[in-house]
């Protein structure tokens, strides 16, 4: 019953009174009342006024599956969209339910994180704002092809947020994306192993998007869509656009990377040309960014020209953050 208010609601553009409700769906006042209630607590914004009824808020924030899924077609990536209203992490759980035999393709989205990770150990601010999703994937890649995978989603989420918003996104190597030198997507990938062989692979992705505030340790370097376009953006709708680019980008990678592909990804990439630094165990090599390998490695030439090929770590570059 829930599910036939809320669809009531949606295909009405006006208060619809709680009379009118009850008769074309053949229940009391006081269950439609009921429902609505409930429907709040899901996290529905419907708003409620004396002798007119009840009207569906737009809340930009909420992912609505039907917006996202309606006629949605993919080869790989949103084969299945499960979405949270809040859990620990989106990789967390997509893990757990790897370990119950959950299929390649499956998508988890949660509206809030409340223990998002990056990289080594490192948070991730997950306020309502964002966009917080991970995918499964099994696959019999090499594992050398697995760091790539980052950097193809990288590449399908930076296309995804330039069409959908306007920006000039542009990718940190290996799992940043950019707008304006401030950080606005970060990027983890996790597998899981079992003695020779890959039993899956996890990449999770925080988008911020309606972001306002960030705390104070990052608020220099981080921004959200909505500081720089200061346009709320519908997470729904932005969502199917990423998940689009994510199933090219990420089943084409499967096979093998065009070279179109490969050339736009560098003429994205906002760490080549500039002045790097790689922390490598105790010492720090410094250089320039001069290429991307074919296997996705970043290629930096030292003062004293030679060639040195980094497949993955923290680089500083010049100019950002
Ligand atoms: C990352 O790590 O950038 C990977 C972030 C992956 C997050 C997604 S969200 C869905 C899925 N579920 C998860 O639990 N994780 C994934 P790293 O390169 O280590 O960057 C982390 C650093 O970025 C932090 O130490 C902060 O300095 C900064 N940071 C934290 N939250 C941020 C945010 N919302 N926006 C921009 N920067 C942030």
């Amino acid at each position: 019953m829930k599910e036939q208010i809320l669809s009531a609601l949606k295909n009405s553009d006006d208060y619809i009174s709680g009379e009118a409700l009850s008769k074309s769906l053949g229940i009391t006042r006081s269950a439609v009342w009921k429902n609505i209630s409930q429907l709040k607590k899901d996290g529905y914004i419907i708003d409620s006024v004396t002798n007119k009824g009840y009207k569906l808020q737009n809340d930009f924030n909420m992912i609505d599956y039907e917006k996202v899924m309606d006629d949605f077609k993919c080869d790989n990536i949103g084969k299945k969209l499960i979405i949270l209203k809040s859990t620990d992490s989106t990789n967390n759980e997509l893990k757990r339910l790897a370990a119950l035999d959950e299929e390649s393709g499956t998508v988890v989205v949660s509206e809030v994180q409340t223990s998002g990770r990056g990289r080594f150990g490192r948070q991730w601010e997950s306020d309502k704002g964002g966009l917080y999703f991970s995918f499964l994937l099994r696959t019999d890649l090499p594992p050398s092809n697995i760091a790539s995978i980052t950097l193809a989603a990288g590449y399908a989420v930076c296309l995804a947020v330039r069409e959908y918003t306007g920006l000039d996104a542009r990718i940190k190597w290996p799992n940043d994306i950019i707008v304006e030198n401030r950080k606005i997507c970060g990027i983890l990938t996790e597998m899981a192993a079992q003695s020779d062989r890959l039993d899956y692979i996890i990449t999770g992705i925080g988008i911020n998007v309606n972001n306002t505030v960030f705390p104070d340790e990052i608020k220099n370097k981080a921004s959200s869509v909505f500081l720089e376009t200061n346009q709320n953006t519908d997470k729904s709708d932005f969502f199917r656009t990423v998940l689009t680019y994510l199933d090219r980008v990420i089943s084409s990678f499967l096979i093998s990377i065009s070279i179109d592909d490969m050339d736009n990804f560098k003429k994205l990439c906002a760490t080549l040309g500039r002045e790097v630094s790689v922390k490598r165990g105790e010492s720090i090599l410094t250089g320039t960014a001069k290429d991307i390998t074919p296997f996705g490695e970043l290629v930096i030439e030292t003062k004293d020209s030679r060639n040195i090929i980094i497949s993955s770590g923290e680089v500083t570059v010049q100019g950002i953050y």
